[in-house]
This record gives C-alpha cells, structure tokens and sequence, in this order.
C-alpha cells in the first residue's frame, strides 16, 4: 500500500494516511486503497479508527492530478471517491476518524463520511476548493453541508474561511474535542467500545440511523420497528436483558 498504513489491534483496526511530504494530499492511488480497505477491513475486524501521521490530517485533493485534466477526468475521480467514502460511511463497520491539524478539502470530505469524528485542539477546517477555482468532488456537498448546514459550508466555499477546533466541535464537525495530541487515542478508545455493541445493534446504528433522518416519517418508522425488531430477537440482545434484569449489567448512571 502506497501511502496508508494498517495496523491490527484485536478486533479493531488502524488505518493512518501516511503520505506525509504531501501532508497526506489525497491521491488516487490512495483513495483506490481507501475503497479497497474499508470494502474489507479483514476478518474479526469490529471498528477502524482513521488516522493520520504528520502535522495534518490531510490536505485534500492531491492538485498535482489536476494539472492536464479533462471534465471526464474528474467526474471518474469523483466517482471513485463517492466509492471509496461510501464504503466508509455504509461498510460494515463504524469508522472512527481521529483529526488534527489540517482538515482541508477533500480530507474534510473523508473524514465527513466517518461516523464519529475526534479532533484535537489543533484542528482547523477548510473548504478551499473554489479559491482554486474548482469544487468539491467527494461529496462534500451532500455530507458536509448535512453536518454544518448548507449556509455555512457556502460561506467556507465562498471566503475562504476557516473553522478553529472549537468552533468546528460547536458546529458537529466533532463529536469530541481533546488536548493537542489526543486524538487518535481517544479514538482508538472509542472503537474499542464500540466493537462491543452486537453486531445487528451497530448495522441499525450504521444503516438505519442516517437513512431514516432522510426518510419520510411514515417509511422511517417501519425501517426501525423491523430493525428493533431483529435486533430484540437476537440470543445476544437477549442475553444482557436478562443480564441487566438479573442485577449482573451495568447501570446507566
Ligand atoms: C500538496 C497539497 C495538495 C500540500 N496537493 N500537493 N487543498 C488545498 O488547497 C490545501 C493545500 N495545502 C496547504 O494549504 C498546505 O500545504 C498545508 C496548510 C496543508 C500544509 O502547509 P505546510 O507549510 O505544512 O506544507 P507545504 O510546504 O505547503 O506542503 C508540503 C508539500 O506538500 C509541498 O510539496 P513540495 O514538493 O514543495 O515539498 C506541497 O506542494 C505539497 N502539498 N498540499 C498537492 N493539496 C475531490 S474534490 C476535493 C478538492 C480539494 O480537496 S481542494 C483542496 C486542496
């Protein structure tokens, strides 16, 4: 693999960007690496955590791939991107992204599509794609602008603006924001708890969840009974009700 790493850690798995003399710019060996990992992260594999080495997360889109570039071009690259971010938001696994520094661009497009986001204190974010003269193309525009609304990702788009950590937490860019340095720990922490809800427990969550926040109420309400309903049903949902009711399952306090 080209500019990721994989690691293993019990049932959960690491993936850190690693390209970092290019800040881990977003290039389309990587993102073919990306769609190839999170399509099968392996065997026993419950939760990833998506990191990064160097100063920054990313800088996004590797520019260098738009010089010479035709409109086709770069409608296949955004296909392969709505790909390869598709298998980190519907895989079969949550995604837990640990952010800091730079989260520009295309990275901010990636990190949008984990279901969790941890940032550290150095955190910035950006969307610098029309001070370019371009767009976003990794679908930035439906899942950024569903995290932080379409206003404010027009105001990033159209000044330039940046995000700090803390104004980026405030607006659900992360759900967690930690002291410089924390991040990937705390993700890491995450997973692994993560990784012990059941598994139809976390395809409701993964699945349903943002699928019915977009569907009509009516169909929304089916899609969950059905859901809760598999999931009740399952020997594991059944052994720690009977746990909790036994007095042998942690309280919610
Ligand atoms: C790059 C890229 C890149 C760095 N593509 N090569 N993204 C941007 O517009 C952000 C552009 N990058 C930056 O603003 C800065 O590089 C950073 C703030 C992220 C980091 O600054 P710094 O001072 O630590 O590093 P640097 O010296 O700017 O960059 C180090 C090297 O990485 C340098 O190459 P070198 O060969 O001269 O050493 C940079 O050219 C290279 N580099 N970022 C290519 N992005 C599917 S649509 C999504 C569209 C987008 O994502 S647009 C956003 C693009």
């Amino acid at each position: 693999m080209s500019s990721l790493e994989f690691q293993r850690d019990g049932e959960i798995a690491i993936v850190h960007l690693a390209r970092v003399a290019k800040r881990n710019a977003l290039d389309d060996d990587t993102v073919r690496d990306i769609e190839r990992i999170f399509s099968d992260p392996g065997e026993g594999v419950r939760a990833v955590v998506i990191s990064a080495r160097g100063e920054h997360f990313s800088a996004g889109l590797d520019l260098s791939s738009l010089t010479d570039t035709t409109p086709l071009d770069s409608l296949r690259r955004s296909q392969l991107w709505y790909r390869a971010f598709e298998r980190i938001e519907f895989g079969n696994v949550p995604v837990v992204a640990a952010l800091h520094g730079a989260v520009i661009g295309g990275g901010l497009e990636m990190a949008a599509a984990a279901h969790i986001r941890v940032a550290d204190t150095t955190t910035y974010y950006a969307l610098p794609e029309a001070q370019r003269g371009i767009f976003v193309g990794g679908g930035g525009s439906v899942r950024i602008s569903r995290i932080i609304g379409p206003h404010r990702m027009m105001d990033l788009m159209f000044t330039g603006r940046i995000y700090g950590a803390e104004e980026g937490h405030t607006l659900g860019l992360s759900q967690y924001l930690v002291e410089a340095g924390g991040a990937e720990a705390k993700a890491i922490a995450l997973a692994k708890q993560i990784a012990t809800v059941p598994p139809l427990s976390t395809y409701g969550i993964m699945h349903a969840v943002p699928r019915n926040a977009e569907a009509d109420p009516a169909t929304g309400y089916v899609l969950e009974g059905l859901m809760a309903a598999m999931a009740a049903g399952d020997p594991v949902a059944q052994e720690r009700i009977a746990a909790f009711l036994a007095g042998r399952a942690a309280k919610v306090k």
